[in-house]
């Protein structure tokens, strides 16, 4: 059945995100401001993979790629942004204050700083530093599947102090009480990447796409695959053509097995999306893909995704 207004997010971090989703959602407040204000959370916490304290690239420094995406299908984004603790706000400016959709690196940063965010020290956290050092004895350079939440393998995130597990990226999308959408999505990408190396988070139709006659998605997990297929796109778009939130994630995940020709042992994505009436639906590769549903104050609760195999 259909929920408005209604925000879902992806993995453990969400049930977080989406109380201060909801605290805007809840009170009549618009989409946009409710995906922002969501995965703010996200970036102002430690975890593996989100926001400053996140796991850096390979070279030892933590890289962020964010993006954002409004009812009237304006978007924004930063990527390779460096020393700034909220992309997502950034990309939010790209959007509103600029005529650019994406800005990255050194001119993402100036950007920035000249919007008033403070530039951070380049300082990793305790836990990614423990982290990296780890990382440095093998340097191996090989996805692990649902690393955000088994925590083990080379990717493997530190624990959080209070001993839970509990580190996301985050994508985040949102139907308003008015019956518009938004959406957001904000990452450190891929622990130990290449530097330089983006993932879909940023990238409009990949990551993050919201079409406010249809619906809005979100993705996770290996970000190159879902750039191969215009990941939330694809599933906007099947949406269009009928199919609900869940079978629209489940034909975008089988046109993912189809390209790697079955081969997707080592592969995780999960895409996750809303449509117009306020369903909602998931669908991954691999088993272990959760997200966090709210649609009302006391009605936040963890979702295990259906999968592949
Ligand atoms: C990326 N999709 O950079 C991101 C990583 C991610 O859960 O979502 N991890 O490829």
């Amino acid at each position: 059945a259909g929920n408005k207004p209604i925000v879902i997010s992806t993995w453990n971090e969400g049930i977080a995100a989406n109380k201060a989703a909801w605290e805007i959602l809840g009170k009549g407040g618009r989409a946009l401001d409710a995906v922002e204000a969501g995965v703010r959370v996200t970036e102002d916490s430690i975890n593996c993979c989100v926001g400053l304290g996140a796991n850096p690239d390979r070279d030892g420094h933590v890289t962020l790629d964010a993006s954002i995406m409004d009812e009237h299908g304006n978007c924004g984004s930063v990527a390779f942004l460096e020393r700034i603790k909220h992309p997502i706000s950034v990309a939010r400016r790209v959007m509103e204050k600029t005529p650019h959709v994406m800005l990255v690196g050194e001119g993402a940063q100036r950007f920035a700083v000249a919007e008033g965010f403070p530039l951070e020290a380049d300082k990793l956290s305790a836990d990614a530093e423990a982290s990296y050092k780890e990382w440095l004895k093998k340097s191996e350079y090989k996805p692990v599947v649902n690393i955000e939440n088994t925590g083990h393998g080379p990717f493997a995130p530190a624990r959080l102090s209070n001993g839970d597990l509990n580190h996301d990226t985050i994508g985040m999308v949102a139907l308003d009480a008015a019956g518009n959408f938004g959406g957001s999505c904000t990452t450190s990408g891929m622990g130990f990447k290449m530097r330089g190396r983006l993932g879909d988070s940023p990238i409009i139709g990949a990551g993050l796409f919201v079409d406010n006659e249809v619906g809005a998605a979100t993705s996770s997990g290996l970000g190159e695959e879902v750039i191969k297929v215009c990941g939330t796109h694809l599933v906007v778009e099947l949406m269009r053509q009928g199919y609900s939130p869940e079978k629209a994630c489940k034909l975008a995940v089988e046109r993912i097995v189809k390209r790697n020709k079955g081969n997707v042992k080592d592969i995780q994505v999960g895409f996750l999306a809303i449509n117009k009436a306020g369903e909602y639906g998931a669908f991954a590769i691999q088993k272990g893909f959760t997200y966090a549903v709210c649609t009302g104050e006391n009605k936040n609760e963890m979702v295990a995704s259906k999968y592949f195999i």
